[in-house]
């Protein structure tokens, strides 16, 4: 894995709240995320979570319109929960310590990982933010975003408004069926100019959890596989948000209670 971040890359990231890197991972590396990926969605047999029922596709309570948003993409999360090999890219340290840098934190902890699968012809991934879904709220968390496949404009390549992190707050539009929600709340932004982030498999990027984002449709008969991760800066503390936390896990925790669970979030790199 090309891990290794120029200060020039990091200054990039904290100015635009994203980056891409080209050639992230050689050709058996990709083999073997591809493989256990492949292996760990085939072992959840649609369920989202390893410790819920709930399906990909069906309504979850956390995104709504699960009409529109399941044919977005299936979305399976935690596969680093469920499955050995996926277990073992995730908690790589130098996976961590990249994360850590652009952060700009002390340590950082798995959020969770997501499959992310856009069958041929999904829906547009509209723009949205990440943080504000999250139980924590922090300025500085961010997500990898690991193309499996080519990611194409013609099949669902990621989109950046740059710089957006800087302006935007935890209020959260969702990720509805209208591409331009987000606007009602972020108006400013209406005019900005947007990046596409087209990418050859094996690439990555990686941006802010507050950093407006979206996918295009998958105009394509073909897949556009992501594995990604959302990673939460060591020291985050408990919004009252459930997200993807269980009811057990939620009962336990009160406002501003450190989310430092090793089994639900591990500290995968401290400086
Ligand atoms: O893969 C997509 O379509 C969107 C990805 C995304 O929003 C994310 O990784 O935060």
């Amino acid at each position: 894995m090309n891990t290794i971040l120029s200060p020039g890359q990091i200054a990039t990231y904290k100015q635009q709240g994203y980056l891409l890197i080209e050639n992230f991972l050689n050709a058996e590396e990709l083999s073997f995320w591809r493989e256990a990926v492949t292996e760990a969605v085939e072992q959840r047999g649609g369920r989202k979570l390893p410790n819920s029922d709930a399906k990909t596709g069906e309504d979850d309570g956390i995104n709504k319109e699960s009409d529109y948003y399941g044919k977005v993409f299936d979305q399976l999360l935690n596969l680093w929960q469920s499955n050995e090999k996926v277990r073992k890219i995730m908690v790589d340290e130098k996976l961590g310590k990249m994360a850590t840098e652009l952060a700009g934190s002390d340590g950082i902890r798995i959020w969770h990982d997501q499959a992310l699968i856009k069958r041929p012809w999904a829906n547009p991934t509209s723009w949205h933010l990440d943080t504000p879904f999250w139980s924590f709220s922090e300025r500085n968390a961010l997500s990898i975003w690991v193309a499996l496949d080519d990611a194409t404009y013609e099949n669902g390549c990621l989109y950046f408004i740059p710089g957006s992190c800087h302006k935007t707050t935890f209020q959260n539009p969702g990720i509805g069926k209208n591409m331009d929600a987000i606007f009602d709340v972020y108006p400013q932004f209406l005019k900005a100019k947007s990046v596409a982030v087209p990418m050859k498999a094996g690439s990555c990027s990686f941006h802010n959890g507050l950093t407006i984002h979206g996918a295009g449709a998958n105009m394509t008969n073909g897949f556009r596989r992501a594995m990604t991760c959302a990673y939460m800066p060591d020291g985050a503390t408990f919004n009252g948000i459930k997200n993807i936390l269980t009811d057990e896990q939620v009962s336990k925790l009160k406002i501003g209670d450190l989310l430092n669970d090793e089994e639900q979030n591990p500290l995968i790199y401290h400086k």
